[in-house]
């Protein structure tokens, strides 16, 4: 049927056989193919729907993950293969939808794959930015940002004739809705539905990422989180949230004024997640709108927080939204009195000013909004949930202890094993069989071969054979050179200076100055990084600039260039990560212990055979347990220390960086060496950055950080020994499953079915 299928669209599309057609023709036949298939499926239905609202999906290609889902994948392949072709070229030509920025987007993405997976009931509702997260090129070593264009006149966006109006203070703008279908695997489908305003203006982008901001009938949709370092940014960030709720709150009430259920059980038929703050406008708005249909305020405040409930993915207090009064006044001031009546409320109840939704100076805090007004607030990993219950959201959990719950982030297995390493997906199911790809925790059975001398080296083989692939693409994409019987120890994720990939650059300088020494690593090293840094977020920009500068040295250093190399992976995404991830010996989680709220890369990593290197932080501690002390290296203060740090403020990085063994690699920012390649202005301000703030603690680590990095090293060495930690931690990756993530906030929270 598929083959014939195929050959059917070839024809009538390009007049072409299989053999004849193009990557190009192949591809747009495959996507024809897929949303046909997928519209058999028909959509999930219940009496009861849940709307993921968030600012970001990082959804990645979806050709290979589509065909997995729909059981498609395996035929699709051999029938090209016997035809001379290859999927995995095909699928290069699909252009990654850039709807994201890094964790909290990626993780959405995974909840919609599981969503369906379960056969619930439930769509993703976000925007459908035109040139979405900047792409990241380099230039002179450093990062410059450009568009990203990824729309194209035929891809996986079907655009619909659903259309709404948005009003804001002084004017009003017009929407259009546009689906992706969202396949479960094995199971029937869901949408991604994004809203895109009438009135877009491409070509407002002239130079990089520069637009007029102020044109928001013409920017809206340009970019994802624009630059928001002034006011005509944030205004911005604003205008576009609220365009994303009141068509949510529109598209929610049209759905269920479709069913013809009663308004005033709004909660019995709609449940809504709030991904971060972003989304949080919504409450307001559906208040609004049940006021617009009749319902009085005390009801319509019943009914919105019976329906909402939210989500926190960061104790960071500068990354949790507060808007001032003034901004909202100007965008959205239908909301305002609604936000001044629930602080009106809340004032009226509680004295403690932590909790009041408008502060003293005049700044809505959203995720207080949240609190009060939705019925749920979790955490994302065990931790965290304890550290916002014990300290960033106290005063909330002494009023709504109930509220409160923990659900431990996951991913999604079809991407992150079964497409993005096959061979070792297939290999696991001819030693246990296919139980694990909807049953993760199958994947323990694999603990039987933890001392099979064949099983083990089998593991090696593929790790091998990913990395040979990972050296292709990286000689091909950035003309790199790297090689494949060196370590491979990696680092993505979005820069952030508590993400510390600083401190993996002063340990990859102590091994350069070591080398120099003439202490030769047993194994050559590959160091690999991959990042993107917000553009207005100086210090990430001197970090990247040192990592980059970095590279130039020692990869162009003939003493040293066989012993070690660094790798900065230029625009770092879900297409690279997943050929990053399976060619992984060591995964680098390295967080200040209590600032990283889960981590999801952690998972992707230990599901693919690496063995991860980080502190007890977010679901490090989670693997930690799961894996027992044999199988991850962990270092670093704890997280309760660290809090006492900040709380005492007796952190000084200065008394850190006077011990002569800092000293050297601090400096070495500054060499000549690294001056005559790099920008003074860069490495002098990340230099004085570490010596007299660190407010990241890397300075704190850092020794305890070198010497378990070195003991790493060592162990690999035992290769047996290494292989059974690789097994152990593919085994109990079973729990970091999104599927099992989605069945909890189904229990707990949607109760959907
Ligand atoms: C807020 C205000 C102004 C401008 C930007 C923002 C902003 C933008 C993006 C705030 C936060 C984000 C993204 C956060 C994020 O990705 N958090 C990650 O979420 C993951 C999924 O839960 C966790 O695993 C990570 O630990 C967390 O960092």
């Amino acid at each position: 049927m598929v083959q014939e299928n195929l050959s059917k669209i070839l024809y009538e599309r390009f007049a072409k056989t299989i053999k004849e057609a193009s990557n190009e023709e192949i591809y747009l036949a495959l996507l024809e193919l897929t949303k046909e298939s997928i519209k058999e499926k028909g959509n999930t239905k219940g009496k009861k729907k849940l709307y993921y609202i968030s600012a970001e999906f990082l959804i990645g290609k979806l050709l290979s993950n589509n065909l997995i889902n729909l059981g498609l994948y395996d035929k699709v392949k051999n029938i090209l293969l016997e035809n001379g072709k290859y999927l995995a070229e095909i699928e290069e030509i699909e252009l990654e939808p850039s709807l994201g920025n890094g964790g909290l987007g990626r993780l959405a993405a995974c909840f919609l794959d599981s969503i369906a997976t379960l056969g619930l009931s439930g769509d993703g509702i976000g925007l459908n930015y035109h040139f979405g997260l900047f792409k990241q090129v380099f230039e002179d070593n450093k990062q410059k940002a450009v568009k990203n264009p990824w729309i194209t006149s035929e891809s996986w966006l079907n655009k619909t004739d659903i259309k709404f109006e948005v009003l804001f203070g002084g004017f009003k703008v017009s929407s259009t809705l546009y689906d992706i279908d969202v396949t479960g695997y094995k199971e029937s489908c869901n949408k991604l539905h994004l809203f895109d305003i009438d009135t877009i203006d491409e070509s407002l982008v002239k130079e990089g990422i520069n637009f007029n901001k102020e044109e928001i009938k013409k920017n809206l949709t340009l970019f994802l989180y624009p630059d928001d370092s002034d006011k005509a940014g944030n205004l911005l960030r604003i205008y576009q949230q609220y365009f994303m709720v009141s068509n949510a709150a529109q598209l929610i009430l049209l759905e269920f004024e479709e069913n013809e259920y009663d308004i005033h059980k709004l909660y019995e038929h709609v449940v809504i997640q709030i991904n971060d703050t972003h989304p949080s406008m919504i409450i307001p708005e559906l208040i609004r709108l049940l006021g617009e249909k009749g319902i009085g305020m005390d009801e319509a405040i019943d009914i919105v927080t019976k329906t909402c409930a939210y989500t926190n993915h960061t104790i960071l207090a500068e990354a949790l939204e507060k808007w001032p009064m003034e901004y909202l006044d100007r965008v959205v001031p239908q909301l305002m009195p609604i936000i001044r009546e629930l602080d009106n409320r809340v004032k009226a109840k509680y004295f403690d000013e932590k909790v009041q939704i408008i502060d003293k100076d005049c700044r809505v805090h959203m995720a207080h909004m949240d609190i009060h007004y939705g019925f749920s607030v979790n955490g994302v990993a065990a931790l965290h949930t304890e550290i916002l219950k014990r300290e960033e959201l106290k005063s909330f959990y002494d009023i709504y202890p109930e509220k409160f719950n923990n659900k431990t982030n996951g991913i999604t297995f079809r991407r992150w094993l079964i497409h993005c390493n096959n061979e070792l997906s297939n290999y696991i199911s001819e030693l246990i069989g296919n139980e694990f790809k909807t049953d993760a925790t199958k994947l323990e059975d694999l603990l039987k071969y933890i001392d099979n001398d064949e099983v083990l080296r089998s593991l090696e083989e593929i790790k091998k054979h990913n990395k040979i692939a990972l050296k292709k693409y990286l000689k091909e994409t950035q003309d790199i050179e790297i090689d494949e019987n060196s370590i491979f120890d990696i680092q993505i994720k979005r820069l952030h200076e508590y993400k510390r990939q600083q401190m993996n650059v002063l340990y990859i300088i102590h091994k350069y100055l070591d080398i120099k020494k003439g202490n030769i690593p047993k194994s050559p090293i590959t160091m690999i990084f991959g990042a993107k840094a917000a553009p207005a977020y100086v210090i990430a920009q001197d970090i990247i600039h040192t990592i980059l500068c970095l590279q130039e040295i020692i990869n162009k250093d003939p003493e040293v260039n066989k012993y070690l190399k660094v790798v900065m992976v230029e625009n770092y995404n879900v297409t690279n990560a997943s050929k990053l991830i399976p060619a992984c010996d060591v995964s680098e989680q390295i967080s200040l212990a209590s600032k990283e709220a889960s981590g999801t890369g952690n998972m992707k990593f230990m599901l693919n055979g690496a063995v991860t290197l980080g502190t007890e932080d977010g679901a490090n501690v989670e693997i930690h347990e799961l894996v027992g002390d044999d199988n991850i290296y962990i270092f670093g203060e704890s997280s309760e220390e660290v809090i006492e740090h900040y709380k005492k403020f007796d952190y000084i990085s200065k008394k850190y960086y006077e011990k002569p063994e800092i000293k050297e690699l601090v400096d070495f920012i500054v060499s000549d060496e690294m001056l005559a390649i790099g920008d003074k202005e860069n490495l002098s301000r990340l230099q004085k950055e570490l010596i007299n703030k660190d407010w990241f603690m890397t300075l704190l680590d850092l020794e305890d950080y070198i010497k378990t990095k070195e003991k790493v090293f060592k162990d690999y060495e035992d290769r047996k020994s290494w292989n059974k930690k690789a097994l152990a931690n593919i085994s109990k990756a079973g729990f970091f499953s999104s599927d099992r993530t989605i069945e909890e906030y189904n229990k707990d929270i949607w109760k959907l079915n």
